[in-house]
């Protein structure tokens, strides 16, 4: 079958279904421009989504990958993680051709956004998917007269069969905020990165693609201009006390999310920033 989109109603809410070459599939919702669903040709899902997840906006989706703008973590005064996940996103454009599905989602300033952050943006959110792996990226500009600041992230949460079997590479010699461990700076001396207690890392300024290793579904992860990379697992006790996340949910998954996070990008009036993550399956 030729690569189309779909519009659909996924869990109760409206979404776009990629149909990609292969059999390939994702889902992206209206709310919050979230990826929530990406399956390999052999339909092995690759994106952690929680049991427990809620989608009627009263909090963000637990899972997929969250935009997180303008502001990542509670690095701010604004709502954690910003306000962009929880609100509807529109659609901008669809393509698709032989080899690929393409959905642009935009959103903009409104006086909600304003109440909160006095400034004019668009944002632009575009899923791109081909047989084996998923481009995202992500774009502000700076629709206003004035500079604005902003920080943020693609809180990818990457599906795992067991976290304690994978092993992040690729992290070796950077510099991280241990945020885990009352936010001390460490250079990560290890050849991986191994999940066995509560996790929660900011490594800074990473040049080089990570590797997740799991067993025989590795995941190559690659960023374009985002500067950081953030590595969290909440382990037992921390998903113990998420309502919208099964006891057993932190064993599933591994966020490892492209961040602006240790910097703020300043973006003058009219200007534009942009930045990508790509899951590539290996
Ligand atoms: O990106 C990691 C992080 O900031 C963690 O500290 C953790 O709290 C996580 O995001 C999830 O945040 P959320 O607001 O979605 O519960």
């Amino acid at each position: 079958m030729k690569p189309s989109i779909e519009r659909i109603e996924f869990q109760g809410i409206a979404a776009w279904r990629l149909n990609g070459p292969r059999g390939a599939r994702a889902v992206i919702s209206q709310l919050g421009a979230q990826v929530l669903s990406w399956k390999m040709p052999d339909g092995r899902e690759r994106l952690f989504l929680s049991d427990k997840a809620v989608f009627d906006g009263s909090v963000a989706i637990r899972g997929g990958i969250p935009v997180c703008f303008p502001q990542f973590s509670a690095m701010g005064e604004l709502p954690k993680h910003g306000f962009v996940r929880t609100r509807p996103w529109s659609l901008a454009a669809e393509r698709s051709a032989d080899d690929f599905a393409l959905v642009t989602l935009e959103i903009s300033d409104d006086e909600a956004t304003r109440a909160l952050w006095p400034y004019a943006f668009r944002a632009e959110l575009t899923l791109m998917l081909e047989a084996d792996r998923i481009d995202v990226e992500f774009c502000v500009t700076n629709t206003g007269s004035a500079p604005f600041s902003f920080t943020g992230a693609l809180h990818s949460y990457l599906r795992l069969v067991q976290v304690e079997d994978a092993a992040l590479e690729g992290l070796y010699g950077y510099e991280y905020r241990d945020a885990a461990n009352g936010d001390r700076i460490i250079r990560d001396s290890g050849t991986e990165v191994i999940v066995d207690a509560p996790l929660d890392r900011v490594y800074h300024d990473v040049k080089r693609p990570q590797l997740l290793k799991a067993g025989n579904h590795s995941l190559g992860i690659q960023c374009q201009g985002f500067p950081d990379v953030v590595v969290w697992n909440p382990w037992v006790e921390g998903c113990a006390g998420m309502a919208d996340m099964p006891a057993d949910g932190w064993r599933q998954m591994l966020c490892v999310e492209a961040a602006i996070a240790r910097q703020a990008v300043s973006l003058p009036a009219g200007e534009e920033w942009y930045g990508r993550q790509t899951l590539v399956a290996v």
